[in-house]
């Protein structure tokens, strides 16, 4: 069976989520479910990222202790991922003794293999990023990710031989061209490996709040190396071998740009270090945008994801997000863009598709719904939409996905709208025509539920379907004539009522 483990950024608990979090689980999410009902072993992490100087200044700005600010905030991302319906199988923290295991055992493997080392460090960092700059990365001084001041620090370290790497990461990006997609972020990945890779520092004195370095006591384990591991730790390094095995190698990991270089440089080679292969698949996108700015939880410009569930459902936010901002480039943000694709997209199309046919099969049909005919005009569409469709889901682009799903669904109002059923008189040629939207309609539910999962198994109940509309197995479900014919037929309120400005 294929199997798939797929991953996000397991998020910072200095704050709670925002819809640029939001982003990533959701894409993340889709692409687990399109896979589900591809009849794929699926494991989809998430989870969050909760050592380091910026959760244990948050903690003491909040007056609590790091694992209170930890436990408080972990719970809140937890909460969204259960309103947003995302169907995580694991939730890690990395404040979890697993992850403590595993962090020590991988980084143990590097060291005992040669590429960790004690060193001085002195250099400009940033809280926000826990991470430090060189003087050239600098923008007027400032974090270039965050535009804020940087703070100057000098510590005994122990430093990662990321230099060491260099030849075997771009002999790797060069031979395997789906490493990293789209493919822009696997030329920046290149870039940076190209431009020089200095060794880095791995571990800290000054702090307490963190994983501690097993063979060094008084040293953590910065965070960063200790929160990429989380990724090995959910699968089973450290504990249970054979469960690694068996995931690792169909490991696919989800993020935005701004930790493209520690996901597709730095971890790389600190699994090379500690003798991991093969080496991870990567999907990068860029940042959501308001007003040209990202959204960030320091900015002013932050959304809360209830906020716009509490107007657009569920689902509705799920499929205005996805698809109004490709995978990939960076992408304006707006409230307008989401609301005309809610209306355009949900009200108008797919979810008037449901109420006339619905309709038309109650009025016209006895509420009965007619078998499709094997050559209908709409079989070729919906050939074609499941090829694009499938085709968009693999190369992890799910806007794509999405536009040729909703293809099929523009066809076949269309082709209601040519035949107009809801004038002729109840007989064999509307029975035929209904019959032909109906089965569109299944493919339809069944190729949409990654996306609008609960508004797919209510469409998929109301046309008569039994059992799930999750547990259809693809590519057989979406050949053309399974509509078995003779189901009962309901109709219902609108699934995606229309919304005013
Ligand atoms: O970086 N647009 O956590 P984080 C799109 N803990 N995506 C956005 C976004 C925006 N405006 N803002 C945030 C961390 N994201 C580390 C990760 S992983 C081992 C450790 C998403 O809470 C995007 O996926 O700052 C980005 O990469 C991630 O949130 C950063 O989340």
């Amino acid at each position: 069976m294929p199997r798939i483990y797929l991953t996000t950024p397991i998020y910072y608990v200095n704050d709670v989520p925002h819809v640029g979090h939001a982003y990533t689980t959701l894409n993340a999410d889709a692409v687990a479910r399109w896979h589900r009902l591809l009849g794929d072993d699926v494991y989809f992490l998430t989870g969050t990222d909760e050592h380091g100087l910026k959760i244990q200044r948050s903690a003491e700005e909040n007056g609590l202790s790091p694992i209170e600010q930890a436990d408080r905030t972990s719970v809140r991302f937890r909460e969204t991922w259960e309103l947003l319906d995302i169907s995580n199988d694991d939730f890690i923290r990395t404040t979890e003794h697993r992850h403590h295991v595993a962090v020590q055992e991988l980084l143990t493997r590097a060291y005992d293999n040669g590429y960790i080392e004690k060193n001085v460090y002195e250099g400009a960092y940033c809280v926000s990023c826990e991470a430090y700059y060189t003087d050239d990365e600098l923008v007027e001084g400032n974090c270039p990710i965050h535009k804020r001041p940087v703070e100057q620090m000098s510590e005994d370290n122990y430093f990662f031989r990321l230099s060491a790497f260099a030849d075997r990461l771009e002999a790797w990006l060069t031979d395997t061209p789906d490493a990293i997609t789209p493919d822009g972020y696997r030329n920046e990945a290149l870039g940076l490996i190209r431009q020089g890779l200095d060794d880095v520092s791995i571990s800290r004195t000054s702090i307490t709040w963190g994983v501690p370095v097993p063979w060094d006591e008084g040293h953590v384990f910065y965070v960063w190396y200790d929160a990429l591991i989380n990724y090995a730790t959910a699968v089973g390094f450290g504990a249970d071998p054979e469960r690694f095995e068996t995931w690792w190698p169909a490991t696919h990991h989800v993020l935005g740009k701004d930790i493209l270089r520690f996901h597709c440089v730095y971890w790389p080679a600190m699994l090379l270090a500690a003798g991991i292969e093969p080496l991870p698949r990567f999907h990068v996108h860029g940042f959501l945008l308001v007003g040209g700015e990202k959204m960030s939880k320091t900015g002013i410009n932050k959304i809360a994801p209830a906020e716009l569930v509490a107007d657009f459902g569920v689902d509705g936010f799920r499929y205005a997000l996805l698809r109004d901002n490709s995978f990939g480039p960076d992408s304006e943000f707006s409230y307008e863009a989401l609301l005309g694709r809610y209306n355009s997209d949900l009200a108008n199309n797919y979810g008037n598709l449901v109420q006339r046919v619905c309709t038309v099969v109650v009025k016209q049909c006895g509420g009965v719904g007619p078998p499709p005919r094997p050559d209908s005009p709409l079989a070729v569409v919906a050939t074609a939409a499941y090829r694009e469709t499938a085709e968009a889901w693999d190369r992890f682009q799910p806007a794509v996905a999405l536009d040729a799903t909703w293809r099929l669904i523009r066809e076949t109002n269309e082709f209601l709208a040519r035949n107009e059923p809801w004038k002729m008189e109840p007989g064999p040629e509307v029975d035929a025509i209904m019959g032909d939207a109906l089965e569109a309609l299944r493919i339809v539910c069944i190729l949409a539920s990654p996306a609008v999962p609960t508004a797919s198994a209510t469409a998929w109940a109301r046309i008569g379907m039994d059992g799930a509309v999750g547990e259809q197995r693809l590519p057989e479900a979406a050949e053309w004539g399974q509509y078995p014919g003779g189901s009962a037929i309901g109709a219902g309120d609108p699934l995606f009522p229309r919304l005013k400005a």
